[in-house]
This record gives structure tokens, C-alpha cells and sequence, in this order.
């Protein structure tokens, strides 16, 4: 049977990615199913928590299979630069710009060397894996964006790096809203 042509929901979202998912756990029909999704959905916005103080994760769906999350950043937050614990990460910009710098280990001790800066609209969806490199994410262009991000699997803590010396250390990933409702305080995703 062939889709409807409108917009699909985020439940229709997460009902494909979790079939594609069992199916196939390397993902390869993701990408495609969050571009089509960002280009043309805004119930996302349900899911949008914006903070001056630091970038907001907000839990869409988790399950054995991964996790969708909706990260909003205002102008001029970054996240750390970090790994992805093994785990496939996939994002899709649904606001503004978002961008994605790529770094990668050279040597103990050394400074983390700088590859690509990838700058990503509405629509455009990223691809990263630890065999890939490490990266940061941030807001471009000035404004804020949002992004969704989904991992495969779920992972609840990753190492984040220095820039200077390559020095790593263990970080304790956060959720901001669940379901759509901001949280008094982030819960650990370990949590959940
Ligand atoms: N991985 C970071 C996080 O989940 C965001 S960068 O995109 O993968 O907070
Ligand atoms: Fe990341």
C-alpha cells in the first residue's frame, strides 16, 4: 500500500523507526525516515524545552531498540565533545541550524585533531558511529535550533573529551522533559 501524503505523526515516526529497527538493527532506512519526518512535521514542538543555561534533552520514545530525543539549543550552545558509547547516532534538524564538528584522537596526550564542520537546516540529517569519529553539536547561525537525535541502542552515560590534551572522562547523560513535560530537575537517563 503505498503512504499517505501527509505529514506523519511522531507515533507513525516512532512505530517505522522501531520496526526498521527489529528488522534491521544497523538502521539503514532511518536517515530516510527522519528527514521525511523533519521536513514536513512540527508536533516535535509539543516535546521543546528551551534553557538559558545549558541544552535540554527531551525523551520522545525509548525502547530496547533506541531512544528519539528532541535536543533544543539556544544561540550559542554546544555540546562537549563526546563519543557515542558503540552506539549509532542519527540527527535531524527540525529548527534553525545545527552544527556538527567532527574531531578525532591522534595520540595520548595530544590535542584532539579537528575534521569537518558539517552545517546541517531543516530537514538534513547527520550519521555518526565511534568508528566514524568523535564530534561536538551546537546551534548555528547566530540563533537557536533543535535537532532530534536517536540512538541505537539506548546509552545513558558516553565520554566526553578534552580539546587540548585528549583527556577523557565518564559523563552521566541527563533527561530534561519526559513526554512532553519539563522536569523540575534533569533525571538521569539511567533512570528511565
Ligand atoms: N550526543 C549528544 C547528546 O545526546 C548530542 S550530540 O548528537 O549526537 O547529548
Ligand atoms: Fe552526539
Amino acid at each position: 500500500m503505498s503512504r499517505p501524503l501527509e505529514a506523519p505523526s511522531l507515533q507513525t515516526l516512532c512505530d517505522d523507526l522501531t520496526a526498521e529497527l527489529t528488522r534491521d538493527p544497523r538502521g539503514r532506512k532511518v536517515a530516510a525516515l527522519l528527514a521525511e519526518y523533519a521536513a514536513h512535521c512540527d508536533c516535535w514542538a509539543e516535546h521543546a524545552h528551551f534553557d538559558r543555561a545549558e541544552y535540554t534533552r527531551n525523551l520522545i520514545h525509548k525502547n530496547a531498540h533506541y531512544e528519539l530525543l528532541l535536543l533544543c539549543w539556544e544561540a550559542g550552545q554546544a555540546s562537549p565533545i563526546h563519543n557515542h558509547m558503540e552506539q549509532h547516532c542519527w540527527m535531524a534538524v527540525v529548527e534553525g541550524v545545527v552544527e556538527e564538528v567532527q574531531f578525532r584522537r591522534v595520540a595520548d596526550g595530544a590535542p584532539l585533531q579537528e575534521g569537518r564542520t558539517t552545517a546541517l537546516e531543516r530537514g538534513g540529517v547527520a550519521y555518526i558511529h565511534d568508528d566514524i569519529a568523535l564530534h561536538l553539536v551546537r546551534s548555528g547561525a547566530g540563533a537557536r535550533g533543535a535537532s532530534l537525535h536517536l540512538y541505537a541502542r539506548p546509552y545513558a552515560t558516553c565520554l566526553v573529551y578534552d580539546r587540548e590534551t585528549g583527556a577523557e572522562e565518564r559523563k552521566a547523560l541527563v533527561y530534561h522533559s519526559l513526554d512532553g513535560r519539563r522536569l523540575e530537575s534533569p533525571v538521569d537517563a539511567g533512570s528511565v
